[in-house]
C-alpha cells in the first residue's frame, strides 16, 4: 500500500512558540486539562465528504483539486479513499471518522449491487480499524438527499415508493454503522422541506419523517445499536424551508414524536449562523433541555448566506462553545467532527494538513479558554449572583410552587415599586474579562 502523504510525516505538537506549519501549536493530545486529556475531551473526526471526496468544486467551475487518488476504477478509488483517510489521521493523530454511506462507496445500477459493494468497502474499513483500533467511527448516515430520486425529499418525499428507498438506505447505513462499532447515527435533514406550500401536505411530511426516524430506531435497537441517534439541525438550504430548522424546533419536533430518548443533537456551528443564532446558543438549547449531542466543528461567513463549511478559526466562538460542551459534562457518545472543507483555491494536497491543523488548534485554544473561564469563576459568579434572588424568600417560594397568583399579588402590593432591586446586566464588563482570560492563557 503506497503512503499518499509522502512528504509530510506525523504532525508534532511543538508548543505556542513554533513557526513551523505543519505542527501544532495549541493541541497537545496527551496534555491533562480538568482532569481529561485534550484528546479525550476533544474527540475529533475527520469527515468523509469534505476531506476524501471533495474536490473544490462550486456551481461556477469544476474541481480544482484532484481527489482520485491515482485511480479510475469506482471500488480501486472507494478503497484508495481508505488508506488515505487512515494515513491522514495517523499522521493528525485524529482517532474518530464520519462518513454517508455513498462516500465510502457510490451507487452502481441497482440497489442490489450498491449494497454489495458497499458491503466490501465496509469490511475493507473493518479491516483498517482492527490494524489500528485506536480509529472508532463517530457516525454514520445516509446520504438521502443527492441522487435524483430524492429531489423531493426522502422521509418526507410526496412518493411512497422513494420513502420505501431511503429506509432501505438507511437500514444498510445502521447495519454499517453497527458493524465498525459506530456510537452516533445522524439524521441531517438533506431535502426534507419545502420550497412551496402550494404543493406540500406539510403534516404528512412531518408524521412521515417522524416514522422513518422511528423505524430506524426500532431497526437500529434490534441489531444491537447502543448509541445515540442525531437529529441535525439546518434551517434552509437546500431547500428555502428546512424542517429542522434549528435547535428548538428539533427539540420541539421529537418531543411531540416520542423520539426525545433515542435522540440527541448534532449541532453544526454554521447552521447556528445560517438561523440567525450563534453558535454558543444553539448548543445552551440543546443542553438546557438535555439534548446536547455532538458537534460539526466548521464556521460560516457572516457575510454568506449559505453554508460555506470552512474550518474553524474563530477562538472566540470555539472558546464559547467547549464552554458549553464542559457544562454539558463534555462528550459522551457525541465529538467533533470538521465538517469542513478547504477552500477552492486552497487545492494542494498540503492544504488538507494546513486546514485539519488550523481547526484543532482553534478548538485546543477553545478548551484552554473554556477551562480557565470555568476555573477563573468571574463569569459563573456573576451569573449565580444575577439569579440570587431565586434562593430565598419569593423566588424560592415562586420555584417550589408554594407562591400562588394571589401571594405574587399581596407581595407586589406590598413593595409598591421593584425596579430599585435590579442590577446591571454588565455586558461590556463580562466581555472585557473574557478577553482577560483569553489573552492571560
Ligand atoms: C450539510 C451537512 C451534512 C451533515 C451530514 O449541510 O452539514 O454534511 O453533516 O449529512
Ligand atoms: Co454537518
Amino acid at each position: 500500500m503506497s503512503e499518499f502523504f509522502k512528504n509530510i510525516g506525523k504532525i508534532p505538537y511543538e508548543g505556542k512558540a513554533s513557526t513551523n506549519p505543519l505542527a501544532f501549536k495549541y493541541y497537545n493530545p496527551d496534555e491533562v486539562i480538568a482532569g481529561k486529556t485534550m484528546k479525550e475531551h476533544l474527540k475529533f473526526a475527520l469527515s468523509w465528504w469534505h476531506t476524501m471526496g471533495g474536490d473544490g468544486t462550486d456551481m461556477f467551475g469544476c474541481g480544482t483539486t484532484d481527489k482520485s487518488w491515482g485511480e479510475t476504477d469506482a471500488m480501486a478509488k472507494a478503497k484508495a479513499k481508505v488508506d488515505c483517510a487512515f494515513e491522514i489521521m495517523d499522521k493528525l493523530s485524529i482517532d474518530y471518522f464520519c462518513w454517508h454511506d455513498r462516500d465510502l462507496s457510490p451507487e452502481f445500477g441497482s440497489l442490489a449491487e450498491t449494497n454489495e459493494k458497499f458491503d466490501e468497502i465496509v469490511a475493507y474499513v473493518k479491516e483498517k480499524m482492527a490494524a489500528d483500533p485506536s480509529k472508532k467511527l463517530l457516525w454514520g448516515t445516509a446520504k438521502c438527499f443527492d441522487h435524483p430520486r430524492y429531489m423531493h425529499g426522502a422521509g418526507t418525499s410526496p412518493s411512497a415508493d422513494v420513502f420505501a428507498f431511503a429506509a432501505a438506505q438507511i437500514k444498510k447505513a445502521l447495519e454499517a454503522t453497527v458493524a465498525m462499532g459506530g456510537q452516533g447515527y445522524v439524521f441531517w435533514g438533506g431535502r426534507e422541506g419545502y420550497e412551496t406550500l402550494l404543493n406540500t401536505d406539510m403534516g404528512l411530511e412531518l408524521d412521515n419523517m417522524a416514522r422513518l426516524m422511528k423505524l430506524a430506531v426500532d431497526y437500529g435497537r434490534s441489531i444491537g445499536f447502543t448509541g445515540d441517534f442525531y437529529v441535525e439541525p439546518k434551517p434552509k438550504e437546500p431547500t428555502k424551508h428546512q424542517y429542522d430548522f434549528d435547535s428548538a424546533t428539533v427539540i420541539g419536533f421529537l418531543n411531540k414524536y416520542g423520539l426525545a430518548d433515542d435522540f440527541k443533537l448534532n449541532i453544526e456551528a454554521n447552521h447556528a449562523t445560517l438561523a440567525q443564532h450563534t453558535f454558543q446558543h444553539e448548543l445552551r438549547v440543546a443542553r438546557v433541555n438535555g439534548m446536547f449531542g455532538s458537534i460539526d466543528a466548521n464556521q460560516g461567513d457572516t457575510l454568506l448566506g449559505w453554508d460555506t463549511d470552512q474550518f474553524p478559526t474563530n477562538v472566540y466562538e470555539a472558546a464559547l462553545c467547549m464552554y458549553e460542551v464542559l457544562k454539558a459534562g463534555g462528550f459522551t457518545n457525541g465529538g467533533l467532527n470538521f465538517d469542513a472543507k478547504t477552500r477552492r483555491g486552497s487545492y494542494t494536497m498540503e492544504d488538507i494538513f494546513l486546514s485539519y491543523i488550523a481547526g484543532m488548534d482553534t478548538f485546543a485554544l477553545g478548551l484552554r479558554i473554556a477551562d480557565k473561564m470555568i476555573s477563573d469563576g468571574r463569569l459563573d459568579q456573576f451569573v449565580a449572583d444575577r439569579y440570587a434572588s431565586w434562593n430565598t424568600g419569593i423566588g424560592a417560594d415562586i420555584i417550589s410552587g408554594k407562591a400562588t397568583l394571589a401571594d405574587l399579588e399581596a407581595y407586589a402590593l406590598e413593595k409598591g415599586e421593584v425596579t430599585a432591586s435590579l442590577t446591571s446586566g454588565s455586558q461590556e464588563k463580562l466581555e472585557s474579562i473574557m478577553n482577560n482570560i483569553m489573552f492571560n492563557l
